[in-house]
């Protein structure tokens, strides 16, 4: 078998032989952590997944059974959007083919940021298979985990076709580094929070992988033209995983619902459900944890990647002001133990520009939730809590706030910690039901089975032939 045949892809890998040398010497690499670190207890069997062929819009019509090792990671760019460069310094200069010498930095340091990520979270689901609620559910989880498998490649191309020996160094590095780990843990915070059962499976798609949508459309009109078109392609794998968060969601808000109203006294724990003040909590966890993904609110890194053309907002075109020099943002600091506004230069403030856009989704997330409870007949409603709300990273983290986004203090806080978010005896509730249903067509009692299968499948197809 040829390279080409191993690794599909739209860049030309065969011309280059060094690329080609290193993708070869790291391949196997990634497959020995790939059967050590990827979804464990299931790497024999059959799974009905779909592999990207082509960055064509029907690129994606290729759907059969494959057992995950064998999966084809390929490597794709989309078609550059522009010749020219949208944003910030260099705002109307040709896009750059190879990493201008004093971009290499930063430029490598937010691919390793961005490529850490994709590894971290098929080490974080792993043991997944294991308690799937459904076929159909398990299946759509080794969908996200081979996608986010080909990000990984599509990054360590980056770094070993742009990078020179510092990218190869850095393409083993993300082999070696295991989220959780206590000596080499993932970089970013959410990437090694425990996520080993399913609500939190759904939550962190919900969630996190929609940090990934707003960060890879910042940097999708890079001024590096492999970077943006890398990460254009990768934003339409990403949808599919937003699709399996929120829905998943969205199903065990309505059975929950639905159990709750079915017991004379709403106990919907006692039917096998999963009650909706959990589903609550882990909301707060989940969006707390990924709106630190975004960074400080006040951030000179995001300034000078912003000035560099290397990493813009989500949408630049909306905006009037590409350069962002005249403008300012106001946000609120804490002073003296009071909340006040401070104005800030725009540069300096535009992760939080881009987790304003990030909490605008996720508004729209509640509302669809919303709606869907209200079908059941319940009255409870979902919300998210504030963005100061049990921050890790920036200007809040330094003090404590309530969900509602009021200043509290630290003794306060702990008293009602477990109101607002997962208890022990909480998690306790959720991994007891954490049961596989293995069964074509059979659905976990504390998940409402989805609308319709996958790509027109009946519902009780058999997504994964277990051997
Ligand atoms: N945890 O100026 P600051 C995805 C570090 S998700 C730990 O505040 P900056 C996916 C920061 O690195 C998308 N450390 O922030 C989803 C810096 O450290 P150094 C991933 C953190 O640099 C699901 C220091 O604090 N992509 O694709 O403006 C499944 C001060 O930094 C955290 C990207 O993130 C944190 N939460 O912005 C699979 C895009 N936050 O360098 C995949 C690339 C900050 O001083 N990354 N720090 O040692 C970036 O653009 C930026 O690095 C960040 C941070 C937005 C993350
Ligand atoms: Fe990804
Ligand atoms: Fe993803």
């Amino acid at each position: 078998m040829t390279l080409m045949d191993q690794i599909p892809n739209n860049v030309d890998l065969g011309s280059d032989k060094k690329l080609m040398r290193a993708l070869m010497r790291w391949q196997p690499d990634f497959l020995n952590w790939w059967r050590d670190m990827g979804p464990e207890g299931f790497q024999a069997d059959q799974v009905w997944l779909r592999t990207a062929i082509s960055v064509e819009a029907n690129g994606w019509a290729h759907y059969d059974y494959v057992k995950m090792p064998d999966y084809r990671w390929g490597i794709f760019l989309a078609p550059a959007a522009s010749e020219t460069i949208g944003f910030g310094d260099h705002k109307g200069q040709p896009t750059w083919d190879e990493v201008p010498g004093e971009m290499r930095g930063v430029l490598r340091r937010i691919i390793v940021t961005q490529a850490d990520t994709e590894p971290a979270s098929v080490e974080q689901q792993r043991q997944l298979g294991r308690t799937a609620p459904s076929l159909y559910d398990m299946r759509n989880l080794f969908q996200v985990n081979v996608e986010e498998g080909r990000h990984l490649w599509a990054m360590v191309h980056l770094l070993q076709q742009y990078f020179g020996r510092d990218g190869r160094e850095e393409a083993d590095a993300l082999l070696r580094r295991r989220s959780g780990d206590a000596d080499t843990p993932r970089i970013l915070s959410t990437f090694n929070e425990r996520t080993d059962d399913w609500l939190s499976f759904f939550m962190f798609t919900t969630f996190t992988d929609r940090d990934g949508k707003f960060q890879l459309s910042a940097l999708s009109e890079s001024g590096f033209a492999p970077l943006a078109r890398a990460t254009k392609f990768m934003l339409t794998e990403e949808a599919f995983h937003l699709f399996c968060g929120e829905q998943g969601v969205e199903r065990v808000l309505r059975r929950g619902a639905e159990l709750t109203m079915r017991d004379p006294n709403g106990d919907a724990r006692k039917h096998g459900g999963i009650d909706l003040e959990t589903i609550q909590k882990y909301i707060n966890f989940w969006y707390s944890s990924s709106l630190d993904l975004f960074g400080s609110e006040i951030s000179s890194n995001a300034a000078d990647s912003f000035a560099a053309s290397i990493k813009g907002r989500h949408r630049e075109s909306r905006y009037d002001d590409h350069q962002a020099l005249n403008e300012s943002y106001s946000l609120p600091v804490i002073e003296q133990g009071r909340v006040v506004n401070q104005t800030v230069p725009l540069r300096n403030a535009l992760n939080e520009v881009l987790r304003d856009e990030y909490v605008k989704d996720c508004e729209r997330v509640m509302e669809r939730w919303n709606a869907s409870l209200a079908e059941t007949g319940t009255d409870f409603r979902v919300s998210l809590p504030s963005r100061r709300f049990r921050r890790t990273v920036g200007l809040y983290s330094a003090h404590t706030f309530d969900p509602q986004g009021n200043l509290i203090s630290d003794a306060e806080f702990r008293a009602r910690k477990n109101d607002w978010l997962p208890c022990a005896d909480d998690y306790a509730h959720v991994h007891s039901l954490m049961k596989p249903v293995y069964e074509p067509g059979k659905y976990a009692s504390w998940i409402a089975p989805p609308s319709k299968g996958v790509k027109g499948q009946p519902l009780d197809y058999e997504y994964v032939k277990r051997t």
